[in-house]
């Protein structure tokens, strides 16, 4: 335990510290930043993990991150170690990464690709499908191998998504996103893609803080100068603060995506997901330093390099921008109640040639300001509500609503699964 978590402990245990947040959930002000607890309290970040973390869908990655069979990566989910990895039939599957020996993690890198999956400890050897081939010379005559496979995680993708869900059984709520994004992301035509580069912050605040901090721009206009020479303040093409100009432009922009086959119409799937394509500012094409060109060679079926950014939000851990000549993807993994990960991944057609139609400096840059700028705003945040003196704060209906959704989504989400499930005895 770090000091952070010494000076918050409040509850006496993870028993009361359920019926803790319960309390608190049920009595929070609507529109209002959440009681301090939720947003430091190892114990409630310990509920937050079991009753959200790991029961419910997770984005993880992208499809074309594992292009061929054997390609692999690991991610953790608070301390479970995971795998998701292409089989011989090129179907994407998550493991727990852990041993069925003596549980020792299996894959250590966090990429690569392999022809079975070997532990590193004794050697235990499992194929891609996860079924144990080979168990070392002397198990005994009653060792069953097939009953000492991998343990696998529920995982879906749509349009080059990559969904994990660590629950026993998993929510069976996807179909309406996955279908949309089948849909929205045809264009894009993810899996003839690949990773130009990747980068991991982790910033010393709550996951929330960092979510929380994402889902508005009422911040941008005092920390964004890089972002905000492409990106408009609005989070919505029917913004109510949206002026005549923007309007205008959206309409022409929008007749143009029509004519091109190019969805854009917003979609919602309750508070969790929600898809926008916002057009950029006019007269750029992508969330460069100066708006030009990220890519040479355009993403999928795309002709128009003006196609906005198509935001995809999937709570309660990521948020994207596909762009006409490349796409940044973003998760969000809690370390602890106030350390978070975020990693941010630019995807680019595969066939493009780092140096000739694309350069990685200038295709990161924007991004790399902006996740700092986050960063810092997050970790000021997280560091005043830790004060004696901090209590829930308004929400602004207009510039933040994104924010209320989020932590409405959060409240119901948690008071759900805690009326539901005992509380853990380990
Ligand atoms: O661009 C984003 O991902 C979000 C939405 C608006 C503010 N923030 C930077
Ligand atoms: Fe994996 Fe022993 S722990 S082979
Ligand atoms: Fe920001």
């Amino acid at each position: 335990m770090n000091q952070h978590d010494l000076l918050n402990i409040t509850y006496a245990n993870a028993e009361t510290a359920r019926v803790e947040m319960d309390r608190l959930l049920k009595g929070r002000k609507r529109n209002y930043s959440l009681p301090r607890p939720l947003y430091n309290d190892p114990h409630m970040f310990r509920i937050e993990m079991e009753e959200i973390f790991q029961k419910e869908w997770l984005f993880v990655g992208m499809t074309s991150e594992v292009p061929k069979k054997g390609d692999y990566f690991t991610l953790e989910v608070g301390q479970n170690p995971v795998l998701i990895i292409r089989d011989g039939d090129g179907q994407v599957r998550a493991f727990h990464n852990t041993c069925r020996h003596r549980g020792s993690r299996l894959c250590s890198a966090e990429r690569g690709k392999v022809a079975n999956l070997v532990c590193p400890y004794h050697q235990w050897t499992y194929d891609l499908k996860g079924n144990l081939l080979f168990a070392g010379s002397d198990m005994g005559t009653t060792f069953d191998k097939s009953e000492h496979g991998l343990n696998p995680a529920h995982c879906r993708t749509a349009g080059g998504f990559i969904f994990v869900c660590l629950g026993e059984e998993a929510p069976d709520d996807m179909a309406p996103l996955l279908a949309t994004l089948d849909e929205y992301m045809e264009p894009y035509d993810m899996e003839n893609t690949k990773l130009a580069v990747e980068t991991h912050i982790v910033e010393d605040t709550n996951w929330k803080l960092v979510i929380e901090n994402n889902r508005e721009c009422y911040h941008c206009a005092g920390s964004h100068p890089e972002l905000l020479n492409t990106l408009l303040e609005w989070d919505d093409t029917h913004d109510p603060r949206a002026d005549a100009e923007f309007l205008a432009h959206y309409k022409r922009q929008s007749a143009e995506w029509d004519a091109e086959g190019i969805p854009h119409e917003h979609r919602s799937h309750g508070l969790r997901n929600r898809i926008v394509r916002m057009p950029l500012r006019e007269g750029t094409e992508v969330m460069t330093l100066d708006g030009s060109t990220g890519c040479n060679k355009l993403m999928g079926r795309i002709k128009n390099r003006q196609l906005g950014s198509m935001r995809i939000l999937h709570l309660p851990n990521s948020w994207n921008h596909m762009q006409s000549d490349h796409v940044i993807v973003f998760r969000v993994l809690p370390i602890s109640a106030q350390q978070t990960l975020v990693t941010t991944k630019w995807f680019v057609h595969k066939d493009a040639v780092e140096g000739v139609d694309y350069d990685v400096a200038k295709l990161r840059k924007v991004w790399d300001a902006t996740n700092e700028q986050d960063k810092r705003l997050a970790e000021e945040n997280q560091r005043g509500i830790n004060s004696m003196a901090y209590q829930p704060g308004p929400y602004s209906e207009t510039y933040e609503f994104g924010v209320i959704n989020f932590i409405d989504w959060y409240s119901d989400k948690l008071q759900e699964h805690l009326g539901e499930s005992a509380p853990a005895k380990n």
